[in-house]
């Protein structure tokens, strides 16, 4: 049996000359995308995150099981109770769980313990992904799990940062935590993990060791 197949009618060409320079004007783009880690507590309306949600779920992803929950959490409630378990974590991390090497790599970024932005931002979206899927959806196994929802979440930052929204990728070790607290504590799903979103703040900082990035000829060989 042949599966039905879809003539494809939106790609769209362009002249090479309008490629290069749609290329080269993404790139400016998602350079001036930053890690923050001061926000401001400036609302966001939910349409503009269900907009961002969407376009992380057109992501290529294994047998397009599309294997990812995202929880965009506004409540006050949640929040702080995130903050809590994720800075008795992020506590003992910088106490020493963490290792003298990996310490000193983030010692160019000024990190701490101290995680007032998961308070402070409108929106944290924590992300999930699904090594089986759920039993309402037939209980299958799901393919390139990690990949998948690594791919959803970068379109998902994309998407945010494109809408005029600044992001922290946050990762409180371990995050079974968040499970609880999601609402979302079932055998097939694990914490993949934890978007703060939002406008930055006033005086938000970038470290100086955060823009220096390798050369194109460090991260890529042509054949
Ligand atoms: N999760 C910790 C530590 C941390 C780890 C890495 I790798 C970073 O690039 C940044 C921070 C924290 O959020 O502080």
């Amino acid at each position: 049996m042949t599966e039905l197949h879809l003539a494809l009618t939106d790609f769209v060409e362009y002249p090479q000359d309008e490629m290069l320079r749609r290329a080269a004007d993404n790139y400016q783009a998602l350079k001036r995308r930053h890690s923050i880690r001061k926000f401001s507590d400036r609302q966001v309306p939910r349409a503009i995150i269900e907009q961002c949600l969407l376009a992380a779920g057109t992501a290529p992803n294994g047998a397009n099981h599309q294997p990812w929950h995202f929880v965009a959490i506004a409540s006050p409630e949640i929040k702080a109770q995130i903050r809590l378990e994720a800075e008795a974590l992020e506590q003992a991390f910088y106490d020493g769980r963490a290792g003298e090497e990996w310490l000193d790599a983030l010692k160019p970024l000024g990190t701490d313990a101290n995680k007032a932005y998961l308070e402070h931002a409108p929106w944290l979206i924590a992300i999930f992904s699904q090594k089986r899927s759920g039993a309402g959806e037939g209980d299958k196994s799901n393919y390139y799990v990690h990949e998948s929802v690594g791919i959803a979440t970068g379109f998902l930052i994309q998407a945010l940062h494109h809408a005029g929204l600044g992001t922290l990728t946050h990762t409180p070790k371990p995050m079974s935590f968040l499970s609880k607290i999601c609402r979302r504590d079932r055998d097939n799903e694990r914490p993949y993990m934890l978007l703060v979103v939002g406008y930055p703040a006033e005086d938000a900082t970038v470290p100086e060791h955060a823009i220096r990035k390798k050369a194109l000829a460090q991260i890529s060989t042509f054949l």
